[in-house]
């Protein structure tokens, strides 16, 4: 089973978008399992958006990734980075296909509400920005055999 770091970004905090979004992901069958609710310190928004630095809309990015509270999330499921990015839809909401995260709740790329990682080694990345090993839940869900052959 796969996992991927997906982050509700402070736009979505503010927006009250908290559980819809998360609802996309339960419903899909996706299994969440570590969750954290915190204010990222420029130091963090720095080594998450790191491969971004230097160019022209990273000082907006980082204010605006540090400006509120946003929820931190580790989701498993079967090839769950590929299908959460599908999801989620464009980085460009204008872009973003109705049916998508962003297509339904977002128009600009700045305030795109939900960031998802990109690759096996992304998620390992950004996973160990905000857990730590004991902050993952192994638990099975009954209804697993449901969504999964
Ligand atoms: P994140 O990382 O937030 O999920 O976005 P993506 O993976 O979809 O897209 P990205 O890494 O290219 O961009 C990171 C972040 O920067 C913002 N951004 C991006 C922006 O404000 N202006 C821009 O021109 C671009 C390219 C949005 C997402």
């Amino acid at each position: 089973m796969e996992r991927t770091f997906l982050m509700l970004k402070p736009d979505a905090v503010q927006r009250g978008l908290i559980g819809e979004i998360i609802s996309w992901f339960e419903k899909k069958g996706f299994q969440l399992v570590a969750m954290k609710f915190l204010q990222l310190t420029p130091e963090m928004a720095a080594e998450h958006y790191a491969e971004h630095g230097g160019k022209p809309f990273y000082p907006g990015l980082v204010a605006f990734i540090t400006a509120g509270p946003v929820v931190a999330m580790c989701w498993e499921g079967q090839d769950v980075i590929t299908v959460a990015r599908e999801m989620m839809g464009a980085t460009n909401p204008a872009k973003a296909l109705p049916g998508t995260i962003r297509g339904t709740y977002a128009v600009d790329t700045g305030r795109n509400v939900i960031h998802g990682s990109d690759s096996p080694a992304a998620a390992e990345r950004e996973l160990a920005i905000y857990f730590r090993p004991e902050d993952f839940f192994n638990w099975d869900r009954s209804l697993a055999p449901w969504f999964t052959e």
